[in-house]
């Protein structure tokens, strides 16, 4: 399987190479780069502010460039034209955790947003948020028939619930992938060091990235494909596993390849890496590993280690973030972008002509990171923690 995956790389990198920096064919697809990105060409600027707590930027992939911010205090806010809309889109400011209101820290109110891939047509799209007893909640709701700038408060829908053991680590991330299933990240239930053995335990849904079926059953379908559906020993919701709680996962828009970031304990942060060919299956190494470090230590089958991880010299929690597809900064094409909650460090991580992984620090912000996302052309952003929302621009403009 390595070697089919390695032959098929090879011959899209003889494909696009050597149209790694400036591609002139849309049917190529830049998947490697002969060099770094220069941080030079590039800089952020601050498109939105006053938000409380923003967690998440999206778009509705629905043609109307509307960006959605998503506070954690349960709010969602609508960026048009440049400005954020009178009215919240979204509000479930009562349904969430009071601790994601109330306290200066927490991991928990409402923690990731996710469209329907065929949003335009029927309106549906899903939240990921820890409800008032801390139990990770995902649902299903729908904009207004008659608005499209508001979401039909009533139109809610439980697909998928879980208790939590602990208040940190629920992960909390959703995307649609390009097989149109939803993809949900459950931390490993929090605490330290994963008391409950989450990471390696395929019977428990904690501490995996899951894989459901939105469209066939009600609340979800398990996809036929999935690795464990015939395991009596695994969940079969499960996709990936040996998580300990990813921050934020992402899809190449054109390649379909998978980045995840996952947060490590008290030394190593790293990036994990999925192919768009991918079975699933992997196990990703927590709580044996931390990074490319042994943490409890034992037996870990299938392990896929990180691409990239850093030690705490460096920042403390990794925040994952998007491959740049955008065209306004051509120097960031095919380049993986992430940062870190407590340095304001952002990286670019890409693939060089041999396939090799190749890392740079490209930014030193002062920003407490709490995510990256795309708009619907492609262009990527930053949350401030803080409040603020920014966006790479090329210098120059
Ligand atoms: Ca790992």
């Amino acid at each position: 399987m390595q070697a089919l995956r390695i032959a098929v790389l090879i011959i899209f990198a003889v494909v696009t190479f050597p149209l790694t920096q400036a591609q002139d064919a849309e049917s190529e697809i830049t998947i490697s780069r002969e060099s770094a990105p220069d941080p030079t060409t590039f800089k952020l600027t601050q498109v939105a502010a006053g938000l409380t707590r923003p967690l998440y930027v999206t778009h509705a992939g629905d043609g109307s460039n509307r960006i959605f911010l998503v506070e954690q205090v349960g709010k969602v806010w609508i960026l048009k034209n440049g400005l954020i809309q009178a009215q919240p889109f979204f509000d479930i400011e009562g349904l969430i955790s009071p601790g994601a209101i109330t306290n200066s820290f927490s991991e928990q109110g409402l923690l990731g947003l996710a469209f329907h891939s065929d949003y335009r047509d029927n309106g549906v799209f899903f939240v990921n948020y820890t409800d008032r007893r801390g139990g990770t909640v995902v649902a299903r709701f729908r904009v207004d028939a008659s608005n499209p700038d508001i979401a039909d408060a009533a139109s809610g829908q439980i697909l998928f619930q879980l208790s939590q053991p602990y208040a940190n680590h629920n992960g909390g991330h959703i995307e649609f992938g390009p097989d149109g299933y939803l993809y949900i990240a459950l931390g490993d239930g929090g605490a330290a060091n994963d008391p409950l053995g989450a990471g390696q335990n395929r019977q428990l849904l904690l501490g995996s990235i899951l894989r459901i079926d939105v469209d066939s059953a009600a609340p979800y379908a398990i996809p036929p494909d999935n690795p464990f559906v015939d395991d009596l020993n695994a969940r079969a919701e499960i996709w990936a596993y040996g998580l300990r709680n990813v921050w934020r996962f992402s899809f190449d828009r054109l390649t379909g390849d998978m980045y995840m970031a996952d947060v490590g304990q008290n030394q190593w942060e790293e990036i994990n890496f999925q192919p768009a060919d991918s079975i699933g299956g992997e196990n990703y190494g927590w709580n044996v590993w931390e990074g490319n470090h042994v943490f409890a230590g034992g037996n870990a089958p299938n392990h896929v280690p990180p691409i990239f991880d850093y030690s705490h010299a460096f920042g403390c929690s990794v925040t994952g973030g998007v491959i740049y597809r955008g065209e306004a900064i051509p120097d960031l094409q095919a380049v993986y972008l992430f940062g870190d909650w407590c340095s304001g460090r952002i990286w670019g991580i890409w693939r060089d002509p041999a396939l090799a992984w190749q890392t740079r620090e490209l930014m030193k912000t002062e920003l407490p990171i709490s995510s990256f996302g795309e708009d619907e052309a492609g262009e990527v952003y930053v949350i401030d923690y803080g409040g603020a929302l920014y966006r790479f621009d090329p210098v120059g403009n």
